[in-house]
């Protein structure tokens, strides 16, 4: 059994352990490890790294360990192997880390409290101004043009021109899509023209991405750290918004009730900009609202592309699921869109 094999290499004297996988991440396979050892119970958070994903899970595991040192986070760390290292290769090649289980711990797909959303906010502000000293030329790139939605965007053309067979099935939302490209992909030629200043940025910003104390609801730490990476902030701030500030999860098939939330966005935005604003330069303020935009048609653009690809990148549960993620995006995007005066009022008023 590799699982056998892994939970050895740490623990060699281990009396009985099980698995319970847990749904979170379209990526790698996560699960809790409950160990006996000595009579007592000890739970861990074990997972398998997609090494089709990540093609340096070294670089990965180095990056958020400087990064997890630098911010002097001790709510998470990693476990070491008996022989000092920070993952297990398999005898098949597999690629395993653990974590500690933070305790008393919860993470939410979603949410109505309005403190989660201020604390998701400020969760990801926070980590963003720990760092902002931070000396990046130490952090590899572990996937090149992570959120270069202008790549994405070829890559999605690229995919409608070599599909066998899925292509009729979107041509709408690919349609849907191209009608956004330019207006979010002129922010990829500021960035390309180098008018944005690079950050260390966590990029995956997801509100389940945070975890908060079970009675008080304040946050603990931001976790995930597998893409932190040098990048841009409107991303971060895009990616938190689109995902904490819809009505609808992101693997709902509801579309018709999918909208982005302003009373959501304000308090999330609040508790974000708190964080960051005296660390901003003025170009960045202008656009961090565009990152919502943005990030929000660039995942609709990968899952479309993804279900063009016949599904290779993203775990999925049936069929059509890429494509519903993309619709479901797509519909989000469409919104946010509508919306963006509001939301620019919002984020500027709040950055004052
Ligand atoms: C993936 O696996 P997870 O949930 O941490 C993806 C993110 C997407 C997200 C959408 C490395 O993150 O970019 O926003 O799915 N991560 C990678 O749910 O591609
Ligand atoms: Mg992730």
């Amino acid at each position: 059994m590799p699982i056998e094999e892994v939970i050895k290499s740490y623990f060699p004297f281990f009396c009985e352990y099980s698995v319970v996988p847990i749904k979170n991440g379209n990526i790698n396979k996560t699960f809790i490890l409950y160990l006996t050892i000595n009579k007592n119970k000890k739970k861990y958070l074990l997972q398998q790294l997609n090494k089709m994903v990540f093609n340096d899970p070294i670089a990965v595991i180095e990056n958020s360990s400087l990064v997890l040192d630098y911010i002097k986070d001790e709510a998470l760390y990693y476990l070491k192997t008996l022989d000092g290292k920070k993952y297990y290769i398999d005898s098949s090649g597999s690629f395993w880390r653990i974590f500690n289980f933070v305790s008393n711990s919860i993470s939410f797909d979603e949410s109505e409290d309005l403190t989660i959303l201020y604390q998701t906010g400020k969760a990801y502000g926070n980590f963003f101004s720990r760092l902002s000293q931070f000396d990046g030329r130490n952090l590899k790139t572990t996937i090149p043009n992570f959120h270069n939605t202008k790549m994405r965007y070829k890559s999605l053309d690229n995919a409608v021109k070599s599909s066998v067979g899925r292509y009729e099935k979107c041509q709408r939302e690919y349609a849907l899509l191209k009608q956004l490209e330019n207006h979010v992909c002129f922010l990829d030629c500021l960035i390309e023209e180098g008018k944005l200043p690079v950050r260390i940025t966590h990029n995956d910003t997801k509100c389940n991405n945070v975890l908060f104390n079970r009675e008080t609801h304040e946050y603990i730490t931001v976790i995930d750290l597998d893409t932190v990476m040098p990048g841009y902030i409107l991303h971060d701030f895009g990616d938190g918004a689109r995902s904490i500030c819809a009505t609808e999860k992101e693997d709902s098939k509801r579309f018709e009730n999918i909208s982005f939330d302003l009373d959501k966005f304000y308090h999330y935005a609040k508790g974000f900009t708190e964080e960051i604003k005296n660390y901003l330069i003025e170009i960045e303020k202008l656009t961090l609202y565009m990152g919502i935009l943005k990030i929000t048609t660039e995942l609709s653009v990968r899952f479309l592309t993804d279900f063009l690809l016949n599904d290779i990148y993203f775990k999925t549960d049936y069929p059509n699921h890429n494509l519903d993620r993309a619709i479901n995006q797509l519909t989000l995007a469409f919104d946010v869109f509508d919306k963006q005066e509001e939301i620019k009022d919002i984020t500027y008023s709040l950055l004052k």
